[in-house]
């Protein structure tokens, strides 16, 4: 068995563990698309497009009110059909049916990953241990639905009798970014009581909402899938005392209500167990949205939107598990995606949403790819060869324009990007969407196209230049061009459609994680930190001088004592 010693970088920076390996790039499959990126890669995209006429038609695919436009990444025919023989040779199909039925996928947390029941429409049983689990879903979502229903309407009141106004929901990683991210996406739709979102230990936060807040019209969702993370029940209780202090303990009840799947901890902490939503085992945090982790979302759109969120996604697992591969959208984005990781060395991903509402977007992305795919050792505890998730980055256009694009255009490194943009704007106020897509659409053509010398030359020339002050500026005006971009075009960003986009990129996520071999479920690399903030605290909260630390951490832990005097 080979061991990690040298290569390449996973190799190198595990090589003192001296796992065994597990090298992708042999099988047969891979060593294809590598022979065919070798033969590719001189082409230019103009090129392509200038050969291949019907190069839109080939690679557009549309499903109900979203386009997905593949055409101007640096792919042919046979690089798809490629990319599929590689998904048939990790046999994605059996892995999507594994995951449809509720298989323990994740197999080192021995759990399931069933975050497609949680959006069944159809309802049909949903098998996992030997039972269905539909009726335990339906059964929250009624919960949800009650609950919705008489906050909304004024009908659950607080200790004083006063109506809730203002939710706060104390989550953190899973438990925070997708609501907060659709509650954004979704605000046309809100109303009818304002959300907000304390996530992180850091008290400003907190501090700065509750200031905003009265206690008689505020109600707190602790959103905790174990009810043991640090930061939301440090957050929790801040709040629990906020008010205590304005009430008493028993005002609790009226102002506090759980999302977890431990009742224990909820009833300990003073929350009477109706008022919990359960969420399972089978429910990952990134993966939680769906369920009543989505409480905000339901409480600031209503519970019929919710579900039409919920509709949404659920065609778009209908889609992924009976649509041939030619034509399913999430597997040709999740195989475009490693096609330019693994075969055109892109290591950065860019989310591009030409839509301010959507401007938590690529944060929640971020969690959802780097914490399922950042992994270096594959499923069976081998040390991948190849490179697996890119870091994923981004800002709403056309803000980002002004921003980073400059190394998207003429950088040294390759940046694959995600283009998204609704065509009907909620504001539809004077140019202002005109010019947005207008610019939606002109960095992907730029990004494509790129500029020649010749034409920076007639451009230079055109302004007047000429001779060496030509020549000096000629280079920096160049543009390689041949940067990959995927475009996706929703008709309006509505609960329906963003439902979709989200349920197509934790579909490619799992598919790209099927093709490394690794488990996208889990996510030990955030436990280490965990556990170190817990071995420090003591150190920083007594004055007693402690060397446990190597001399950097200890360093600064007597810097910060010395600070804060
Ligand atoms: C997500 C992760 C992680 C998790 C948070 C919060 O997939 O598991 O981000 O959601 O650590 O965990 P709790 O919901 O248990 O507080």
């Amino acid at each position: 068995m080979r061991r990690a010693q040298s290569g390449s970088l996973s190799l190198r920076l595990l090589s003192f563990l001296r796992l065994p390996v597990k090298s992708l790039q042999t099988a047969p499959a891979w060593q294809a698309l590598q022979n065919h990126a070798d033969q590719l890669t001189p082409k230019h995209l103009r090129e392509l497009f200038k050969t291949e006429p019907k190069r839109f038609e080939r690679f557009c695919h549309v499903l109900g009110d979203l386009v997905v436009d593949f055409s101007k990444n640096r792919i042919t025919s046979e690089t798809v059909t490629l990319l599929f023989d590689l998904a048939a040779a990790s046999d994605l199909e059996g892995w999507r049916a594994k995951m449809f039925a509720g298989e323990r996928i994740n197999i080192t947390e021995h759990r399931a990953a069933l975050h497609t029941a949680l959006r069944n429409r159809s309802n049909k049983p949903v098998m996992f241990d030997g039972q269905d689990v539909m009726p335990a879903v339906n059964a929250v979502l009624d919960q949800m639905k009650t609950f919705v229903g008489a906050v909304r309407a004024g009908e659950w009141l607080g200790a004083s009798g006063e109506r809730i106004t203002d939710v706060v929901n104390i989550g953190i990683g899973g438990s925070d970014l997708g609501p907060s991210m659709a509650c954004e996406a979704l605000t046309p739709y809100g109303g009818e009581v304002n959300v907000h979102f304390v996530s992180n230990i850091d008290g400003s936060q907190i501090a700065e909402i509750l200031d905003r807040l009265d206690p008689v019209s505020t109600l707190f969702i602790v959103a905790s899938k174990t009810f043991t993370t640090q930061e939301t029940l440090t957050n929790a209780q801040t709040a629990r005392q906020w008010v205590v202090d304005r009430f008493s303990d028993d005002a609790i009840q009226k102002h506090f209500v759980a999302v977890s799947s431990n009742a224990d901890a909820v009833t300990a902490f003073g929350i009477n167990p109706k008022n919990m939503f359960q969420i399972w085992d089978w429910v990952g945090g990134r993966f939680s949205l769906w369920s009543a982790i989505g409480l905000p979302i339901a409480l600031s759109i209503g519970m019929e939107r919710f579900e039409e969120m919920l509709d949404g996604a659920h065609a778009m697992d209908e889609h992924f598990r009976n649509e041939p591969l030619e034509s399913n959208i999430p597997v040709i984005m999740a195989m475009i995606g490693i096609w330019n990781i693994n075969f055109l060395d892109a290591a950065c991903h860019a989310v591009l949403p030409y839509d301010q509402y959507l401007h938590q977007l690529p944060a929640y992305l971020q969690q959802l790819e780097m914490e399922s795919n950042g992994k270096a050792v594959s499923r069976d505890g081998d040390v991948l060869t190849a490179k697996t998730s890119p870091v994923v980055f981004g800002e709403p256009g056309t803000t980002g324009q002004h921003a980073f694009y400059q190394l998207l255009h003429q950088g040294s490194r390759i940046v694959s990007a995600d283009f998204i943009a609704p065509v009907v704007s909620h504001n539809p106020l004077g140019d202002h969407h005109a010019i947005l897509l207008a610019n939606f659409l002109a960095q992907t053509e730029a990004l494509m196209n790129g500029r020649t010398d010749a034409e920076a030359q007639t451009r230079l020339e055109a302004t007047g230049l000429s001779g060496d002050s030509l020549e000096a500026l000629l280079p920096h005006t160049v543009f390689a061009g041949n940067r990959p971009t995927t475009s996706i075009l929703v008709k309006r960003i509505d609960p329906r459609t963003l439902g979709m986009l989200i349920a197509l990129y934790e579909h490619k996520v799992f598919i790209q994680g099927i093709i490394w071999g690794i488990n996208s479920f889990d996510q030990w690399g955030v436990e280490l930190g965990k556990q170190l903030a817990n071995t420090i605290l003591p150190a920083l909260k007594d004055d007693a001088s402690t060397d446990d630390h190597d001399a950097s951490t200890q360093g600064l832990i007597d810097h910060i004592k010395r600070l804060r005097k």
